[in-house]
């Protein structure tokens, strides 16, 4: 069994491929980019790995449902509503339905299951907690939701910290733990390290059972060099006095982490990494379609089966 800790548009293809490759798995996903949105809860994360997995997802923005016309939200920016953040009619649909059933009583992970159900995806779907935990950044504009600082303000505010509200009292999710237990090997997507995977190993629960199977938890690094993939992994990792390199990526996760991938121009950086007790691997780490996807899924499996 496979489990993998993922946020959402980088890491949905590594999750694709990894789901063409096997039929145990489970992902582990971030909740720290949910907000609440005209009385909506919203889960940005959840919902893209459901939407790739369901081969619904709207590739080129990298989230939201592909062919989703925007008419409600057109229809509040005339009613004066805030419009900054683009919910989609049938995106909307989700929304409607989660808030719903958890203000009925439902956890977030109760509804995530009925999603995939309803999505008919076999791969189970995980929220790293049930408890709320939001992502913060600390701006030269304020301290905002990471949505604001992304969407509403479009990354440019200055950064000078990140912090996940409410993660010291979550309680890690118990399915996330048994999950992580059970795997054969544990993959952290190439995510934003600090923004997607952060809150996720900020959950003192989760980052333990991580760090007693290191030597099955392999990383794939988010950056080539000193950019990022995809995303604002820089500006963060700066703020947090990371080297934006995929050494600071390694070193961010060195107690938890146990191998990393990656890409072969960043050999140079292999000895720092080694430096942190983790094995090097290195491959072509850029999804750009399909077959690049199952690629690195392959990739990765091998090293478990190899090891
Ligand atoms: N990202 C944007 O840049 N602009 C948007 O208007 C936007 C809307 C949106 C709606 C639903 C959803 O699930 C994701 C959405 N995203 C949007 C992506 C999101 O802001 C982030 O990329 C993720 O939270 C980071 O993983």
């Amino acid at each position: 069994m496979i489990t993998v800790l993922a946020g959402g548009t980088g890491s949905v293809k590594l999750v694709r491929g990894l789901a063409a490759l096997t039929d145990d798995m489970a992902v582990i996903s971030n909740v720290g980019d949910n907000i609440w949105l005209h009385g909506l809860y919203v889960c940005p994360d959840i919902d893209t790995i459901v939407y790739g997995l369901a081969g619904l997802l709207d590739e080129k923005r990298g989230w939201g449902v592909r062919g989703d016309s925007f008419e409600c939200l057109a229809q509040m920016e005339k009613l004066g509503a805030p419009s900054w953040f683009g919910l989609g009619d049938k995106d909307l649909a989700t929304h409607l339905t989660r808030t719903d059933m958890m203000k009925k009583g439902k956890s977030l992970s109760q509804v995530t299951d009925w999603m995939r159900s309803r999505y008919a995806i076999s791969e189970r779907v995980i929220p790293a907690t049930d408890d709320e935990v939001v992502t913060k950044i600390v701006t030269d504009r304020g301290r905002m939701h990471l949505q604001e600082f992304w969407v509403k303000y479009r990354g440019e505010p200055a950064v000078s910290g990140v912090y996940y509200e409410g993660a010291k009292r979550a309680r890690a999710n118990r399915k996330a733990i048994d999950a992580i237990r059970r795997s054969d090997m544990v993959i952290i997507a190439p995510a934003n390290p600090i923004s997607s995977i952060g809150p996720i190993v900020a959950l003192a629960g989760l980052r333990k059972e991580l760090a007693k199977k290191r030597d099955k938890v392999m990383a794939v690094s988010p950056l080539i060099g000193e950019a990022a993939v995809s995303g604002p992994a820089v500006k963060y990792m700066k703020a947090l006095r990371l080297a934006s390199s995929p050494a600071g990526v390694g070193e961010y996760y060195s107690d938890f982490v146990g191998a990393f991938v990656i890409a072969p121009s960043d050999d140079n950086l292999a000895p720092r990494i080694r430096n942190l007790g983790m094995q090097v691997y290195k491959t072509n780490i850029i999804m750009k379609n399909r077959d690049d996807e199952i690629q690195l899924g392959r990739y990765l499996m091998d090293k478990v089966v190899g090891s």
